[in-house]
């Protein structure tokens, strides 16, 4: 069976975190799908075609990984395309109610799609697009933080 893995995300906008696990997930899965995703919690800064477009840009070295949005549930994207892993990152002990309702909720709409969790490197512990956004707001230096497309299309935005 061909493994396929689905990292769902809002990646507003895509940082060094998202990048290490989708690196680190195209060497374990065979196809990896990096989708832009509705986090109905989140107002997003970037529109979906930049977020895909910064996405395409920063990962345009694997040759193993697509990038797509959908406006829907995870799952029905999962299904859409013969998925049958989801990919997502952990950070800190923060992120696991969160993950562990959605995982759960996940299940309970498609149990044959596996959840699979990689474990952040310790240097991206800290970091999410959120608090990126909050010093790019103010001209901070954002690099090693974010590729560096990213960190010019944070200050075009802030400008
Ligand atoms: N290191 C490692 N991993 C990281 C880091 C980091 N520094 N930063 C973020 N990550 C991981 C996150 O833990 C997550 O796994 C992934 O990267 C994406 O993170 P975000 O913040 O860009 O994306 P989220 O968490 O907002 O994505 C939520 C979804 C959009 C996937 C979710 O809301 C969803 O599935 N929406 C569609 C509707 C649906 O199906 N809902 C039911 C399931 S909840």
């Amino acid at each position: 069976m061909a493994s396929i893995a689905v990292c769902p995300g809002s990646f507003d906008p895509i940082t060094n975190g998202h990048l290490d696990i989708i690196q680190r997930g195209a060497n374990v899965f065979e196809k990896v799908f990096v989708v832009v995703l509705k986090n109905s919690a989140k107002n997003p800064l970037f529109t979906v075609e930049e977020r895909m477009e910064l996405i395409e840009k920063v990962t345009a070295s694997l040759p193993n990984v697509e990038i797509d949005s959908y406006d829907g549930l995870l799952v029905d994207y999962a299904r859409s395309i013969k998925a049958n892993a989801i990919l997502r990152g952990l950070r800190a002990v923060s992120d696991f109610e969160y993950e562990m309702q959605g995982t759960s909720m996940n299940r309970i709409l498609d149990q044959n799609i596996e959840t699979f969790f990689m474990m952040t490197k310790n240097q991206y512990s800290f970091l999410s697009s959120s608090i990126v956004k909050e010093v790019a707001k103010y001209d901070a230096d954002i690099s090693g933080l974010v590729p560096p497309e990213v960190a010019i299309a944070l200050k075009k935005k802030f400008k």
